[in-house]
């Protein structure tokens, strides 16, 4: 990766050939990739740091006190040291691992919500969560007696704050919500609603899977309790991830799943558990993944989080401009200015999914649907959308060619 020194200008251009996936083709054609918010291409760095993990220091971590397990253990321990950075955690101890996003949710919802929540108990959400950030806060409820209360979305693409103070009234536990919408990339404003939050008793859980890639996040400036998020996204390996909580909070909490490396000492009558992160991660983790995100970690760090946002943003203004040109084309969510690097739209009434096709056979890769946020597409009045999201190894002209596939869509179904 080069970037060019005395200006700080990144070259994106060149980034782009960090990515040995650009050099396939799609359908015969340049693979133009617009689906970063489902999952982020990985520069070479990262797959080499996999294969470099596998070739030379293959070994199980916190176990063994031979010199290759030594090095997995201190390499896997340094990306907690990494991550807590990034994140501005206080401290190492606030970072769990875990198989990203999803898991996260659940760690808490099921730890900390069984332990905490009761029946008559309040959970706050909003109308524009993935469905990760529902559905386990909704078993939650269901088990426990809870009743769920969601701030609304305005329609145009942001949360409705008006009748938050009547929402956080009661016997309100957590409030858990996006920071950036994966359809409409709205941000939200974490901080003052974790500030209205905490006034009133209420915990703050943080879904920071779109966000962090693109913006960069600060646990102690949104002060959150808990904050989530997936190394996929973010150039990182599948299957690995992160919770943020507030060292307090993961005290008090009983662990997750059982079994070994979560223990302080197994009798036959009982067990105790691990200092924390270490008593929420039971079994074998995902050490490769885990060390690979690291390397990830490092090549977004060169680029520096305010750069990436800037470039997203760049990409937004010009889909936006460009698109929203085109008759026909109804784009969900707010100002790019206000956005993060997602743009989702309609095309006249050209199902999402003959849209994609037609995109995918110009080599541009979009994702089609509800992007697993249905409640949200029900809001929007839409069953479906089209969606193309950015992330460093795009470029200018991966909008043309986009702009270019949906004009041919719209002569394909002769709209
Ligand atoms: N959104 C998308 O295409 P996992 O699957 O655990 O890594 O991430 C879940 C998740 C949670 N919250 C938000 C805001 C997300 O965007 C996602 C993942 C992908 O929009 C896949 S459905």
């Amino acid at each position: 990766m080069r970037v060019l020194a005395p200006e700080r200008r990144v070259d994106f251009a060149a980034i782009r050939k960090d990515f040995p996936i650009f050099q396939q083709k799609a359908h015969g054609k340049p693979l133009i990739y617009l689906d970063s918010t489902a999952t982020t291409q990985k520069p070479v760095a990262v797959i080499e740091a996999l294969t470099h993990y596998y070739r030379t220091y293959n070994a199980n971590i916190h176990r063994g006190v031979y010199a290759i397990a030594e090095e997995a253990t201190a390499r896997y321990e340094d990306v907690r040291g990494k991550v807590a950075r990034i994140l501005h955690a206080r401290s190492a101890h606030e970072i769990v691992f875990t198989r990203g996003t999803t898991e996260s949710v659940n760690l808490v919802s099921n730890a900390w919500g069984r332990k905490n929540v009761g029946a008559g108990d309040v959970i706050v959400l909003t109308e524009m969560e993935h469905h990760s950030n529902l559905v386990p806060w909704q078993i939650l409820a269901q088990e426990r007696g809870a009743t769920i209360r969601y701030i609304p979305f305005d329609g145009r693409g942001k949360l409705d704050l008006s009748g938050l103070d009547r929402l956080l009234e009661g016997p309100v536990k957590i409030v858990s919500l996006t920071h950036m919408s994966n359809v409409l990339g709205t941000v939200n404003p974490v901080a003052e609603i974790a500030r209205r939050a905490h006034a009133k008793g209420a915990l703050v859980f943080v879904d920071a899977a779109q966000s962090l890639p693109h913006l960069g996040v600060d646990v102690q400036q949104l002060d959150c309790d808990f904050l989530a998020f997936s190394a996929h996204k973010m150039l990182g390996p599948t299957g690995t991830g992160a919770l943020y909580g507030k060292r307090e909070h993961l005290e008090s909490m009983p662990p997750f799943l059982g079994g070994g490396e979560m223990i302080r000492e197994v009798k036959l009558e009982g067990s105790t558990w691990n200092e924390v992160p270490w008593k929420f991660e039971a079994g074998t983790m995902n050490i490769a993944d885990t060390i690979a995100f690291g390397t990830a970690i490092d090549y977004i760090e060169k680029i520096g989080f305010h750069a990436i946002a800037e470039h997203s943003r760049g990409l937004v203004t010009e889909t936006m401009r460009a698109l929203g040109e085109i008759p026909g084309v109804t784009i969900y969510g707010p100002p790019a200015a206000e956005r993060g690097g997602i743009v989702a739209f309609t095309l006249d009434d050209i199902h999402a999914h003959d849209v994609a096709t037609v995109l995918d056979h110009e080599g541009v890769a979009v994702r089609a649907g509800h992007h697993c946020a249905m409640p949200l597409h029900a809001k929007l009045g839409v069953a479906a959308t089209t969606r193309a999201s950015f992330y460093v190894y795009n470029l200018p002209s991966d909008i043309e060619v986009l702009v270019e596939g949906v004009q041919k869509a719209k002569q394909v179904f002769h709209r």
